[in-house]
């Protein structure tokens, strides 16, 4: 129990052997129940996870769910299923890989359990020394997903929407369509999109980054990106389609559409003054004039969009700045990293 809601943590696992003891060794006490999703490891974890529930003390109660192989969005989505259904007021997601540090999930869990937020998720992108403790190309591509998350989601001021330390209510696993949730990377995306549709509000918390734990990442970034981009590109319209239209209205999606017509019209007459002047020589003015009004109208369109976007959703997002409170100081002694020279 936390501040008087049940709380249960989902840890989605893939060949982390090495890894699932020490997350569930250090699982902190206020944890009524964690469910391991093991999905097809092929190096042995389940069995692992078998023989701590043996001789693991009573009082935490630990599941073992194993599915085929289907992704790690589909983990966490059984895993939210299950939570709710064991009665979870607040469901937490920690990887089985030890990258989430226990001492910072009270952090994480707090706003929702204090019912400020329906859904909380880290920040590691803050972090004074982020830079240096993240690997570059992660971080570039986190920073370039966050960017595309912001528009697709509507949560504007929300940054890391990679990360996978979140927390998340039971009625927001109630409400939104959690078995159509992406099966696989994406997952975060596609989950900040659904909760944005049904206007929850989103508490970013900042966490200090784990990396070097012993962790080996599945994710291979130049498959996944492309993917992930398409993805977030796809979700974007369903939601200008289920938000504004659907449950409610803005004309905001007119400007959107204007903004992609007018687009596609001035691409055509860029390609058709690019051709005329390799022919003959010459740029026709007016077809030259006509480029140039398509594309200061779409820029016009668009960022008038996103200005109404940006407005409909400010109050459903939550910063949390300062989040250590003097319990957490207790918790957590410095870091190595933290130590100031
Ligand atoms: N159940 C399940 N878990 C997965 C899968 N892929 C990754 N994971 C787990 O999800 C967590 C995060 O994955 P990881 O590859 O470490 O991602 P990264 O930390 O962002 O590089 C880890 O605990 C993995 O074991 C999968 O296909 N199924
Ligand atoms: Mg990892």
């Amino acid at each position: 129990m936390f501040e008087g809601k049940t709380v249960g943590v989902v840890i989605p696992c893939y060949n982390e052997r090495t890894q699932i003891e020490q997350v569930l060794e250090t699982m902190p006490d206020y944890v009524d129940c964690s469910i391991v999703v093991d999905d097809g490891s092929t190096d042995g974890t389940p069995g692992v996870v078998r023989d701590y529930i043996a001789r693991a003390p009573n009082g935490h109660k630990i599941v073992l769910l194993e599915q085929p192989n289907s992704g790690v969005g589909r983990a966490i989505s059984n895993g939210y299923v299950e939570s709710a259904r064991r009665g979870m007021k607040v469901t937490a997601v920690m990887a089985g890989d030890g990258q989430m540090d226990p001492k910072q999930l009270r952090m994480v869990i707090a706003p929702v359990a204090r019912g400020e937020a329906d859904y909380a998720k880290g920040n590691r992108l803050f972090y004074r020394r982020a830079w240096e403790m993240i690997p570059r190309k992660r971080y570039l591509g986190n920073a370039f997903l966050s960017m595309l998350t912001k528009i697709a989601s509507g949560y504007w001021q929300l940054a890391d929407s990679q990360t996978g330390y979140t927390a998340i209510t039971s009625e927001a696993i109630g409400t939104i369509d959690i078995n159509a949730l992406y099966p696989r990377y994406g997952y975060p995306n596609d989950l900040l999109v659904r909760l944005n549709v049904y206007n929850f509000r989103v508490a970013e918390v900042p966490l200090r980054p784990v990396y070097g734990v012993g962790e080996q990442s599945k994710m291979r970034l130049l498959k996944v990106m492309p993917r992930m981009s398409w993805l977030i590109f796809k979700r974007f319209f369903w939601r200008m389609w289920m938000k504004y239209v659907i449950h409610d209205f803005h004309p905001l999606v007119f400007f959107y559409m204007s903004a992609i017509g007018a687009g596609a019209l001035g691409l055509l007459l860029f390609v058709r003054m690019i051709w005329m002047w390799a022919a003959t020589g010459e740029i026709p003015p007016i077809n030259a004039m006509a480029w140039m009004m398509c594309t200061i109208s779409m820029i016009q369109f668009a960022l008038f969009a996103m200005w109404f976007d940006m407005q409909m959703n400010r109050d459903l997002t939550i910063l949390i700045r300062r989040p250590m409170d003097e319990s957490n100081k207790q918790e957590a002694p410095a870091q190595k990293d933290e130590v100031t020279v």
